[in-house]
């Protein structure tokens, strides 16, 4: 499924953004997944995730950036809802995407 319209991206992208103002407590203590999308955490960006997204949203297929400051590993996923192909990303790492992950990803939930 293809996103509909300029309107439900942006929709979606607030919805992220709120949802992360509820977290906030439990990221400070203990961290989570940032992405963005531009190379080295530069373009448009989200910090903190702490629980999983069957949508990303406004990011889908735009992701070219992540870090995960938590002591958890996450799962990435190239299409919503935890499908397509799966990558794991490890406690503590960041790194930009290349290849067949770099604008791609489009839900994650931490392993
Ligand atoms: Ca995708």
């Amino acid at each position: 499924m293809s996103n509909i319209n300029n309107q439900t991206k942006d929709l979606n992208s607030i919805e992220l953004v709120q949802d992360l103002d509820h977290e906030a407590s439990a990221t400070i203590s203990g961290g989570g997944l940032d992405l963005s999308t531009l190379y080295n955490g530069k373009g448009d960006r989200v910090d903190d995730l702490t629980k999983g997204y069957s949508s990303l949203g406004y990011f889908n297929n735009k992701v070219s950036w992540y870090e995960l400051t938590g002591k958890k590993d996450w799962y990435a996923y190239t299409e919503k809802n935890y499908k397509g192909i799966r990558y794991r990303l490890k406690a503590g790492s960041k790194g930009n995407l290349t290849g067949y992950a770099n604008n791609n990803w489009e839900s994650v939930r931490p392993v």
